[in-house]
C-alpha cells in the first residue's frame, strides 16, 4: 500500500487502506461501520456499568449490563449500515434479519464484547467479528470474506484481513484508526503458550502437549481474554493458543462462528494454522450458532506437535493424524 506523497505509511486509515484492498465498496463501507460502532463500545467499557442485566444469553450464561450494550451498539449499527443481510450474536438466541435480498450483502457473526468479565479487573477485551457473503452463516469458515477484531487494552488496535494479508490499525487521539503493522506474519514455531481451561481437566494428549512445550523452554502467557491472547501470539508471531477438549466438555469452550472461525481465518492468513486437534477450524461444517470446538491455534509447528500429541494418545499414528491436517 504506497503512502500518499509526504505521508508516512503510518498515516493511512482504515478506509483508504481497505480502499487498495479488491473488495467491494459495501464491504469496505461495512467495516468501517464496525470500526465506528466499536468507538460506541469503548466509551461503554471505560464508563459503563459493570453489573448484572438480569438476562442470560445462548449458553445460559448471565448477561453482564456491558455484555447487553456492546450487542446493542453493533447490532443497531450493523442494520443502519444498508449492506447487512443476516445478523448472528453471540449475545441473541437467534439470527435477526436485516434485510431479505442477498445481492451485494453481507452476513456478519460477532462477539460484541468477549472477555466481558474481565472488564471489573481491568484486563483487555475485544469485539470479534466474522462476515460472509449473503445471507447464510452457516457455512465453513473458509468461506469468509473478511474477518476483524478490535482489542479495548492500553491501546485500542484493530485487525483485520480479508484474505490478502493481515493489517493493524492503531486508534490515535482523534479516534481515528492509522495503520501500525501491515502483512503480519507468523514464525513457524513459537516460545510462548496459552492454556485455557482447568488443568485438571486435560485429556492425556493435551497433558503430554504442555509437558513438551515446557520442555523446550516455552513460557505460559494467559489472560483469560482470547482476543487479547491471540493478539499476543499474532503481534509476537511466535506461539499457541489452545483450548482443548475437556473432561466432562469434548468441544471444549470456544464458539465456532463467532470466536474460532474468525481468529482462524486471521491466523491462517498470517501464515499459521488452527485446528481443532482432527481438523482445520476453517474447514469445520457449523450446525449451530451455538457450536463449539477445541482449538489449537498459532504456529504450524506447534499446532501440528499438538495434534501429533493427541493422535499418539488416542492410539492413532502420529502419521496418520498429521495426514488428515493436510
Ligand atoms: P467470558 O466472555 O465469559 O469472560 O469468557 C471469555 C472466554 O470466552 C474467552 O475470551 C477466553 O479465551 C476463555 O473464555 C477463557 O476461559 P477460561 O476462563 O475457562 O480459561
Amino acid at each position: 500500500m504506497p503512502a500518499a506523497p509526504g505521508t508516512s505509511k503510518f498515516q493511512i486509515e482504515l478506509r483508504r487502506h481497505l480502499r487498495g484492498q479488491n473488495i467491494s465498496d459495501n464491504l469496505v463501507h461495512l467495516i468501517c461501520e464496525i470500526a465506528e460502532a466499536s468507538k460506541y463500545v469503548i466509551n461503554a467499557v471505560r464508563t459503563g456499568d459493570l453489573g448484572v442485566a438480569g438476562t442470560s444469553n445462548l449458553y445460559g450464561e448471565e448477561q453482564l449490563a456491558l455484555d447487553v450494550l456492546s450487542d446493542r451498539i453493533m447490532r443497531k449499527r450493523l442494520i443502519h449500515s444498508g449492506v447487512v443481510c443476516n445478523i448472528a450474536s453471540e449475545e441473541m438466541d437467534e439470527i435477526y434479519q436485516a434485510q431479505a435480498s442477498a445481492d451485494g450483502l453481507y452476513s456478519v457473526a460477532y462477539d460484541p464484547l468477549d472477555g466481558s468479565s474481565l472488564v471489573d479487573v481491568n484486563l483487555a477485551v475485544g469485539t470479534i467479528v466474522s462476515i460472509y457473503e449473503g445471507c447464510d452463516l452457516l457455512q465453513p469458515g473458509r468461506n469468509q470474506v473478511a474477518a476483524m477484531y478490535i482489542l479495548y487494552g492500553p491501546r485500542v488496535s484493530l485487525v483485520y484481513t480479508v484474505g490478502d494479508g493481515v493489517h493493524e490499525f492503531t486508534m490515535n487521539n482523534l479516534m481515528e484508526f492509522t495503520l501500525t503493522r501491515e502483512n503480519i506474519r507468523m514464525q513457524e514455531e513459537g516460545n510462548i503458550y496459552a492454556p485455557g481451561g482447568l488443568r485438571n481437566k486435560y485429556n492425556d494428549g493435551d497433558e503430554q502437549f504442555i509437558r513438551h512445550l515446557e520442555a523446550k523452554g516455552c513460557k505460559l502467557r494467559y489472560s483469560g481474554g482470547f482476543v487479547p491472547d491471540i493478539n499476543q501470539v499474532l503481534m509476537k508471531g511466535k506461539g499457541i493458543f489452545m483450548y482443548p477438549a475437556l473432561k466432562g466438555s469434548p468441544n471444549g469452550k470456544l464458539r465456532v462462528l463467532f470466536e474460532l472461525n474468525p481468529m482462524a481465518f486471521i491466523i491462517e492468513h498470517a501464515g499459521g494454522s488452527a485446528s481443532n486437534g482432527n481438523i482445520p477450524i476453517l474447514d469445520i461444517v457449523p450446525e449451530s450458532l451455538d457450536q463449539r470446538a477445541p482449538i489449537y491455534i498459532g504456529c504450524k509447528a506447534d499446532v501440528k506437535a499438538a495434534t501429533d500429541f493427541l493422535a499418539e494418545h488416542k492410539g492413532v499414528p502420529a502419521a496418520a493424524a498429521s495426514f488428515v491436517n493436510g
